[in-house]
């Protein structure tokens, strides 16, 4: 990929090789981007839920409260309606921040941090099995660094690697030398992908989690001035806000599953709820103007579900804080039915 590109060239560079090869990213059409020599996956039957009431990667505080949101909103019940066993695993212990020093300003809280996300690692990577899905309840996004992580060292085990689908209202892909703030909830995306901090990268395993060429971001309409080059030097791919106005959801997320399974087991979904327009999603610590619709939010999971590849999924930066009467609390149940296949129909 073209170190030079913009983040919109960078798609019109997708649709170039798909005119010259068939495919994208030089993923050919016919091979499903799927699994090579892998037999089938086993269907979902049983979804474990883990809380995570972290706040200590944001900015404003309240978002540690997202998991009870999420839970009062009829997660649970909601899931048990679609057919599933559902195992509530509870939350990981995550200490309030006015409990402790922040400590290198540009990385706040990042012992803190880091000790949650081992734990989330390595409870899920405990907890996984063929017939398992872990659904993760945020908590800010920081949180992705241990569930992404817990993920994909399980599927590791079984010789696959995963790919990754980000939405979000931001790239999450600062480093402490370019973040402006030092919150870490702006930085999991590249700690994930192997950039910044050791202590970081190294949480369930050591190094990257997931590779540049199987990750994909959509909903971005904020990013940093550092961040940017980051982005575009990554290798990742991106559908900003104008991409989805451009070409639409469905032809985004097509393209993102495509990229996503490919040659690999399957793809952890890490959905932060600001990817969603603040009209429908006002209980953020985030909000930006400008976002995913409700119905294009849905269709994101509805088609993640339809895939057959999902392996786990987050909903994060659920702020009860900030809402109105767990508006975005529901909106987050509901996001995730959608992925675990509730149809209109
Ligand atoms: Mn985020």
């Amino acid at each position: 990929m073209k170190a030079s590109a913009t983040i919109t060239e960078t798609v019109l560079d997708i649709n170039a090789n798909s005119a010259q090869d068939g495919g994208l990213n030089g993923v050919p059409m016919e091979a499903e981007g799927t699994l090579g020599t892998m037999k089938p996956l086993t269907p979902p039957r049983r979804i474990k839920v883990l809380g995570v009431p972290l706040d200590l990667g944001a900015g404003h505080r309240g978002v540690d409260m997202g998991p009870s949101a999420i839970r009062v909103a009829g997660l649970l019940e909601g899931l048990r309606g679609l057919g599933y066993t559902v195992e509530d695993l509870g939350n990981i212990f995550v200490p309030p921040p006015q409990s402790r020093d922040p400590g290198d300003p540009k990385a706040r809280f990042l012992k803190e941090i880091r000790q949650a996300c081992s734990e989330i690692a390595g409870t899920l990577d405990a907890h996984l099995d063929d017939d398992v899905r872990p659904v993760i309840l945020g908590g800010d996004h920081s949180l992705a660094m241990g569930s992404v992580a817990g993920t994909s060292a399980w599927w590791k085990r079984k010789g696959h690697d995963i790919g990754l689908i980000w939405v979000d209202a931001h790239a999450d892909m600062n480093t402490p030398d370019s973040s402006p703030t030092g919150n870490i909830h702006g930085m999991p995306l590249a700690h994930l992908l192997g950039m910044g901090r050791e202590e970081l990268t190294n949480i369930g395993g050591v190094g990257a989690k997931v590779v540049a060429e199987n990750v994909v971001l959509i909903g971005i309409r904020s990013v940093d001035v550092e961040e940017r080059e980051i982005v575009r030097q990554s290798g990742v791919t991106v559908f900003t806000m104008r991409d989805i106005d451009e070409i639409g959801i469905r032809r985004v997320m097509e393209r993102a599953i495509q990229i996503v399974t490919h040659r690999t087991a399957g793809f952890h979904l890490s959905y932060d709820v600001d990817g969603v327009d603040a009209l429908e999603a006002p209980g953020v610590g985030t909000p930006v103007r400008g976002g995913l619709t409700y119905r294009e939010a849905h269709l994101i999971a509805e088609m993640a579900h339809d895939s057959g590849r999902l392996l786990a999924m987050d909903v994060t930066e659920v702020n009860p804080v900030e809402d109105t009467r767990n508006q975005t609390g529901r909106l987050a149940a509901e996001l995730v039915f959608s992925a675990f296949g509730r149809r209109i129909l």
